[in-house]
C-alpha cells in the first residue's frame, strides 16, 4: 500500500499583494506528474488546501481541475481531503457526493450521533478491505477540530488527545487488531519547530491550542499531518509526520524545503516513509542575505540583479525583501529601492528599515504577535491603561467588577452551541 500524504497547499494565497495562482498551477502540475509516476494507492491532503474560508473561483477551479485530471490519469486513486482551520468545513465538503463518484473523499465537519457523540464511524475512510491474505488498510480522515466537535470540561488539548484516542479505538473494535491505521489530521503539535519570528500558520485566536503529541503514533502507522509549514517529523516519531507547506508562506520559511512524502506500508506491518522534494518556481530572496545594510550597500547589491528581458514573463523572479539601516528617518528610502529595482527580474515584497544598531526604526509602536494577543489579560489591560490615564492604581472594587465580567464571557463563550 503506497500512500503520498501532501498538506498545506493555501490556493488563493497572496503573498505580500502578489498572486500566486501560477505557483499554484507549477504545483499542481509537478503533483500531477509525481502520482502519475508513483502509482500511489491513496493520496492524502491534510487540510489547509484553500487559504481562505470564501477562495476566489480561480482557486476552486485549479482544486477542481486538478482532482479530475489525477483521477482520470490513475484509475483506482483514493484521494482524502479533510479541512484544516483556514478552510471552510462546510463548503469543503459541499461537493462531497460529487467527489465520491471519483474516489475522492472529504471530510470537514465532525457528524454527531443520535446520542450527540462525534460520529467516529463517518471518519474512518477504508482504502483496503482485509481479505485472507492482507490486512484491512483504513485512514481516520480528521479535519480541523473546534470546540464543539470536543469533550468539554477539561484543556482543549487534552480532548483532542481523547478524540483520537476515541477514534483509534473505535476502529479497533470494527476493523480489528491487524487492520493497518493511518489518522490524517490538522493540528498544531507540541514541540513542532515553527518559526517564532513570522508564525504564518496563523493560530486562530480562541481556537486549538497546542497538542502534546506525545506516543500520537501509538498503534497507527503512520500520521499524516497539516498545520505547520516545516515539514518534519513530530515529538521524535518517524512515522508521525507534517508534510509542510506547498510554498513558502513568509520570509522567515525561506529556508524550508518542500515536498510531500511517500510512505509505504507493507502487510508484514512494515512502514517506510520518504520524501519527494519539490522545488517552488520562485524563490525567496533577501538583500542583504543577512541581517541588514547601509542604503549605499543596499542599492549597490541591488544593481547586481539580474535584469529582466522584454519577453519575460516573470514565472521565476524571487520576491524580494530588502533590510536597510536608516540612522534617521529618511522618506526618501523607498523610492530609491524601487527606482534602483526598476527593469529586474525581482518582485519587491517589503522593505525593512532598522536602525543601525539593530533596533527597529518604528520601536515605539510595537507590533503586538498572535502569541502576545492570546497572553494578554483584559483586566491587566485595562489596570494598564487606568494607570496610564489617572497616575494611580485601578481600585480593587472596579479590578474585581472587571475580572467578574471576564469570567461572565468566558463562561458564556464555554457554553456556546
Ligand atoms: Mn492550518
Amino acid at each position: 500500500m503506497k500512500i503520498l500524504h501532501t498538506a498545506d497547499w493555501h490556493l488563493g494565497d497572496t503573498f505580500h499583494g502578489y498572486d500566486r495562482t501560477d505557483e499554484h498551477r507549477h504545483f499542481l502540475d509537478w503533483l500531477l506528474q509525481t502520482v502519475a509516476e508513483e502509482h500511489p494507492d491513496a493520496l492524502l491532503v491534510s487540510g489547509d488546501i484553500f487559504d481562505h474560508a470564501n477562495p476566489p473561483a480561480a482557486a476552486e477551479r485549479q482544486l477542481y481541475d486538478f482532482l479530475t485530471q489525477v483521477t482520470a490519469d490513475n484509475a483506482g486513486l483514493r484521494v482524502i481531503l479533510t479541512a484544516g482551520n483556514h478552510d471552510s468545513s462546510y463548503r469543503l465538503e459541499a461537493p462531497a457526493a460529487l467527489y465520491r463518484r471519483l474516489g475522492i473523499e472529504v471530510r470537514g465537519v465532525i457528524a454527531r450521533t443520535a446520542k450527540d457523540e462525534p460520529d467516529m464511524d463517518t471518519l474512518m475512510v477504508v482504502l483496503r478491505e482485509a481479505t485472507d491474505d492482507a490486512p484491512a488498510v483504513v485512514v481516520l480522515a480528521v479535519p480541523f477540530l473546534r470546540t464543539e466537535d470536543l469533550a468539554q470540561g477539561m484543556r482543549q488539548s487534552e480532548a483532542v488527545r481523547l478524540f483520537f484516542k476515541d477514534l483509534v479505538r473505535a476502529a479497533r473494535k470494527r476493523f480489528g487488531p491487524t487492520a493497518r491505521l493511518v489518522l490524517q489530521a490538522h493540528f498544531y503539535a507540541a514541540g513542532a519547530e515553527v518559526s517564532e519570528l513570522e508564525h504564518s500558520e496563523r493560530v486562530v485566536v480562541g481556537g486549538q491550542e497546542c497538542v502534546d503529541a506525545t506516543g500520537l503514533g501509538h498503534g497507527l502507522d503512520y500520521v499524516a499531518l497539516g498545520h505547520i509549514h516545516k515539514a518534519q517529523a513530530v515529538a521524535g516519531q518517524p512515522t508521525v509526520r507534517y508534510a509542510g507547506s506547498v510554498l513558502p508562506m513568509s520570509f522567515a520559511e525561506k529556508n524550508y524545503s518542500h515536498g510531500i512524502e511517500r510512505v509505504v506500508i507493507a502487510d508484514d506491518g512494515s512502514v517506510s516513509v520518504d520524501r519527494i522534494a519539490y522545488e517552488p518556481p520562485r524563490s525567496l530572496k533577501s538583500v542583504p542575505e543577512q541581517g541588514s545594510g547601509t542604503l549605499e550597500d543596499v542599492l549597490r547589491e541591488l544593481t547586481r540583479l539580474p535584469k529582466a528581458h522584454g519577453d519575460d514573463d516573470g514565472a521565476d523572479w524571487p520576491y524580494l525583501e530588502v533590510r536597510v539601516q536608516e540612522p534617521t528617518p529618511d522618506p526618501s528610502v523607498g523610492a530609491a529601492i524601487v527606482k534602483t529595482l526598476d527593469g529586474r527580474a525581482a518582485r519587491l515584497c517589503r522593505v525593512l528599515r532598522s536602525r543601525p544598531d539593530g533596533q527597529p526604526a518604528n520601536e515605539k509602536t510595537p507590533v503586538a504577535t498572535l502569541e502576545d494577543l492570546q497572553k494578554i489579560n483584559p483586566v491587566q489591560i485595562a489596570r494598564d491603561i487606568y494607570r496610564n490615564r489617572y497616575g494611580e492604581d485601578m481600585p480593587d472594587e472596579v479590578a474585581r467588577l472587571l475580572a467578574r465580567a471576564k469570567r461572565s464571557c468566558e463562561e458564556q463563550q464555554a457554553t456556546q452551541p
